[in-house]
C-alpha cells in the first residue's frame, strides 16, 4: 500500500511521543505528569475491566445458553467492593491533586517577580530592572520565578505547557503563577482563553537561560531605568508627592514601608498591603480610606496605564526607609511644558 509522504509525516509526528507529551522543563512538571499518568492508568484499568466483563457476560449469558433470565438478589460483599475501591481511588486522586495544587499556587518566598501584561493580542513582560519584552520571556534556570499578571482588556490565560503552568489573566486584578525552569531552551507560550479574532496568534516563547546567560541578557537589554525608577518619576509627575511627601505636614500618609504592612482602615477593618492593594488604592481610593485621613485622594482611574501602575507599585514597594521625593523633578516639571511621563495614558 502506498502512503503519501504528507500523511506519513503526519503519522510520524503524531506518533512521536514529544508531540503527545510535551517536555518536562520545570520542577513541577514531573509531579503534574505523575498524577496525570496515574489518572490515565486507572482509567485504562477501568476501561479494560468493564470492557472484559461486558464481553465475557455477553458470551456466557447469550440467549442460546440462557433463554430465560433468572432473578439475582444483591451481594453485600460485591456491592461493598465496587463502592470502596472506587471511593479509595477517588480520594487518592483528590488528596494528591490538592497537595499538588497548593504546591503550584504558593510561590516560594525567594521567587523573583516578573510582571506580565496581556492585551489583544500580545504578551508584554516587565522585569524588575526595567527590561521590557513582547511575546517573549527570558528566565534563568534554577530560580523560582513568579509572574504577576494583569490584562489590559479582556480575559486571557497564560500557559507554558512545558512547565505545566497556566493561569487566567484578568482585567482589573493581578493574578500570579510561579515556576522554576530546569532546562535551557525555548518553549511555547500560549493564550488558552479565547480572546477575539487573533486569539490563536497570541503566542510567544519562553527563553530559559543559564544564570550567567540570564545575567548577561538583563545587562544587555536594560533601558537604564528600573521599574521602581520609572515609578518614582511618575509619582512626581502625577503629583502624588503633593500629598505623600512623607513630611509631618503632608495631607496623605507616609508611604514608606507601607508595602507588606497591616493598615487600619476608617471602617475599622485591617488589610495587609500587597501589590493588588496598592494598585487599588491608586484607582479606587474612596473604597478603602486609611484610618485617620480624610478621603481627599482623587481617583486615577483611566489616567495611568497598567504599565504605569506596575511602575508605581514597584516604586512604593521600594520605599523601605523614609524617602524624599525628587524635589528637582517637581520643580523642573512645573517650569516645563509637557514633560515625558512614561506610563501615563495618552488622551
Ligand atoms: C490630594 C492628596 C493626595 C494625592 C494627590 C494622592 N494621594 Fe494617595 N492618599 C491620600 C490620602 C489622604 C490617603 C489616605 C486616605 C485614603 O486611603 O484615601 C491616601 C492613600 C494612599 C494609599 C494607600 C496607602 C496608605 O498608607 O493609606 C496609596 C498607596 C496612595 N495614596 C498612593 C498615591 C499615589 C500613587 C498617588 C499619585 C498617583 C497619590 N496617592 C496621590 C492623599 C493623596
Ligand atoms: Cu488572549
Amino acid at each position: 500500500m502506498h502512503i503519501s509522504p504528507v500523511l506519513w509525516q503526519f503519522l510520524v509526528k503524531w506518533l512521536d511521543a514529544s508531540a503527545l507529551f510535551p517536555q518536562e522543563a520545570s520542577t513541577i512538571a514531573p509531579y503534574t505528569d505523575a498524577l496525570y499518568f496515574f489518572l490515565l492508568l486507572i482509567t485504562i484499568v477501568g476501561l479494560v475491566l468493564v470492557g472484559a466483563l461486558i464481553f465475557g457476560f455477553a458470551i456466557r449469558y447469550r440467549k442460546e445458553r440462557n433463554p430465560v433470565a433468572t432473578q439475582v438478589e444483591g451481594s453485600t460483599l460485591l456491592e461493598a467492593t465496587w463502592t470502596i475501591i472506587p471511593l479509595a481511588l477517588f480520594l487518592i486522586c483528590f488528596v494528591w491533586g490538592a497537595l499538588l495544587y497548593f504546591r503550584i499556587f504558593n510561590p516560594p518566598t525567594n521567587a523573583m517577580n516578573i510582571y506580565v501584561v496581556g492585551k489583544q493580542w500580545m504578551w508584554k513582560a516587565e522585569h524588575p530592572g526595567g527590561q521590557h519584552e513582547i511575546n517573549n520571556l527570558h528566565v534563568p534556570t534554577g530560580r523560582p520565578v513568579q509572574l504577576t499578571m494583569i490584562s489590559q482588556d479582556v480575559f486571557h490565560s497564560y500557559s507554558i505547557p512545558a512547565f505545566r503552568v497556566k493561569r487566567e489573566v484578568i482585567p482589573g486584578r493581578y493574578s500570579t503563577v510561579w515556576f522554576e525552569a530546569t532546562k535551557p531552551g525555548t518553549y511555547h507560550i500560549f493564550c488558552t482563553q479565547y480572546c477575539g479574532t487573533k486569539h490563536s496568534g497570541m503566542i510567544g516563547e519562553v527563553t530559559v537561560m543559564s544564570p550567567d546567560d540570564y545575567k548577561a541578557w538583563t545587562e544587555s537589554s536594560t533601558s537604564g531605568m528600573s521599574l521602581a525608577q520609572n515609578g518614582e518619576r511618575l509619582f512626581a509627575s502625577m503629583g502624588c508627592n503633593a500629598c505623600h511627601s512623607g513630611g509631618a505636614a503632608a495631607r496623605g500618609p507616609n508611604l514608606a514601608g507601607v508595602y507588606g504592612s497591616k493598615l487600619r482602615l476608617a471602617n475599622g477593618s485591617d488589610v495587609v498591603v500587597n501589590e493588588a492593594y496598592l494598585r487599588d488604592a491608586i484607582l479606587n481610593p474612596s473604597q478603602h480610606v486609611t484610618a485617620g485621613f480624610a478621603p481627599i485622594m482623587p481617583t486615577y482611574q483611566g489616567q495611568i496605564s497598567e504599565e504605569g501602575l506596575i511602575d508605581l507599585v514597584e516604586y512604593l514597594k521600594s520605599l523601605k526607609t523614609n524617602y524624599r521625593v525628587q524635589q528637582t523633578l517637581t520643580t523642573s516639571e512645573s517650569n516645563q511644558a509637557a514633560p515625558m511621563t512614561p506610563g501615563v495614558v495618552k488622551p
